[in-house]
């Protein structure tokens, strides 16, 4: 049987996962590779003045890792550049905020080569190779150039945009052309892959199977829904650690009594916070009764800080949560604490379970781990309500949350009232609906569902298996 070779722009296998900050990704791919005995390849955190495609090898944590460094120009082209400027905006929905520079997709086009000429020679002819997000969406078309006949798999993280969207993008056929040199592709949504189905038949001129098959571009391959879930037994356990109860009971301890709503987030304005510091102040406007009864805590992660749109949305997050502060907090009551650190899973895990309300109200997301993670640390006996935005791939499967429109502040404000007065029997009975999906679907499901579904990929037609 073959190796698992998965690829993604970072490496970064946590040392201990108790402690990681890295995000749901990194926990999800390094328990994918200790599975199955890969390697995990990716660019390696460094920038060098003279690209050498000199691999460093090593092993984290009983996982191989394989890694490159890039040019720091290259690097800022394709990751800051044409992935975090170009594709990640228009992917979530904000060609406002999509710059579009020839400088970045050739950066991107290069990176995505380098990565090719570098992971080559460490490919066997049994192995499979799982690509990961929108950063290397030309890596398949650039290994067949280097005639790999394995197969490949790609799976995007983020949501796939709506046909009209997309087309807004300059050289769009070239991406998706890229694309299906993959044998597969996954998708977090049905929502995803039918608007991806809907560009191959409505912008490609290609064509479609009831299985999901496309063909367009001379080239075909599989598509397929694989939602990610995270590793539900550990962060159950880890909800109820030394670390989360000292978590617990110091946010416990600190709210004398008022009932607390809680936002995790990476400072991204895909995560819909500025809209949400909104809904929360037409809330304490609107009901005069509710002032000092609660407050909201949101952590909000620093992230991708060397570009503009998140520093503008940094000092907008700053105003707004100034003014909420300023206009109605009292001496012993501060309405909004906003916090930009991270914070260790099990002290996360901790604030999670301690929470009233969970407020998930991203504007778009692939899928969005936080919202599995605050189902999972609940204490079963008396469960937070968890209020989910309609837009979050999450959203497919845990519909038994209170479901609001993001950009509807009246909406949240009045899921929140909702979620305050909810009856222990009914918040008993959605947390059980969701608790179930979240350990079905976990990260061992969707890891073995994508897995699977490319093992059983026909191989290539046009290359022959040496
Ligand atoms: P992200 O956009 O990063 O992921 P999400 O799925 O919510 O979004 O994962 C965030 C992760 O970071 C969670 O595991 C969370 O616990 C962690 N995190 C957030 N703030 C933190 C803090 N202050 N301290 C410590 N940890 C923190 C992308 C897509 C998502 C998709 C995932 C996985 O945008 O839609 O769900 O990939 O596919």
């Amino acid at each position: 049987m073959g190796r698992l070779i998965v690829v993604s722009n970072r490496v970064n296998p946590p040392h201990d996962p108790s402690v990681a900050t890295a995000g749901g990704l990194a926990m999800a791919l390094a328990a994918a590779l200790r599975e199955y005995s890969g390697v995990w390849f990716g660019w390696s955190g460094r920038t060098v003045d003279d690209y050498t495609g000199q691999l460093s090898i090593s092993k984290v944590n009983g996982v191989t890792v394989a890694t490159v460094d890039l040019e720091a120009q290259e690097h800022h082209e394709y990751y800051n550049g044409y992935a975090n400027r170009t594709l990640w905006p228009l992917f979530h929905y904000r060609p406002d905020l999509t710059a579009y520079e020839r400088s970045f997709d050739a950066g991107y086009a290069r990176v995505n080569r380098r990565f090719a000429e570098a992971l080559r020679p460490l490919i066997e002819a049994e192995d499979f190779i799982w690509v990961q997000d929108y950063h290397l969406a030309h890596l398949a078309r650039e290994l067949r150039g280097l005639d790999v006949a394995n197969r490949l798999g790609f799976f995007l993280h983020i949501p796939w945009p709506a046909r009209r969207l997309l087309v807004t993008l300059p050289r769009h056929a070239e991406l998706v052309s890229a694309l299906l040199d993959y044998d597969l592709i996954g998708f977090q949504t049905e929502d995803s892959r039918h608007a991806f189905l809907d560009y191959i038949t409505g912008a490609a001129d290609g064509s479609v199977t009831p299985d999901g098959e496309v063909s367009a571009f001379g080239k075909s391959a599989r598509t397929g829904v694989f939602p990610i879930g995270i590793d539900a037994a550990e962060f159950e356990t880890a909800a109820v650690s030394e670390t989360a109860l000292a978590a617990h009971e110091r946010i416990v301890a600190s709210a004398v009594g008022r009932r607390l709503l809680l936002g995790v987030d990476r400072l991204d304005y895909s995560k819909g916070l500025e809209e949400r510091f909104l809904a929360y102040e037409q809330l304490l406007a609107d009901h005069p009764d509710l002032r000092e009864r609660l407050f909201l805590l949101q952590i909000a992660t620093l992230s991708r800080e060397n570009v503009d749109a998140y520093q503008d949305l940094r000092a907008r997050l700053d105003t707004v949560s100034g003014r909420i502060n300023g206009a109605y907090a009292t001496v012993d009551w501060v309405p909004l604490r906003y916090v930009n650190r991270a914070y260790r899973r099990d002290e996360l895990a901790g604030l999670y379970r301690a929470a009233d309300i969970g407020l998930v109200t991203p504007l778009r997301d692939g899928m969005n781990l936080v919202a599995k993670e605050f189902v999972a640390a609940q204490d079963p006996d008396d469960p937070g309500v968890l209020i989910l935005s309609e837009f979050a791939g999450a959203a497919e499967q845990l519909s038994a949350a209170l479901v609001v429109n993001p950009f509807s502040r009246e909406d949240v404000a009045e899921a929140i009232r909702r979620g305050l007065s909810m009856p222990l029997a009914e918040r008993r009975s959605r947390w059980r609906e969701m608790i179930d999906n979240v350990r079905r679907e976990d990260v061992a499901a969707w890891r073995d569902g994508f897995v699977e579904a490319l093992r059983g990929s026909p191989p290539p037609p046009a290359l022959a298996v040496a």
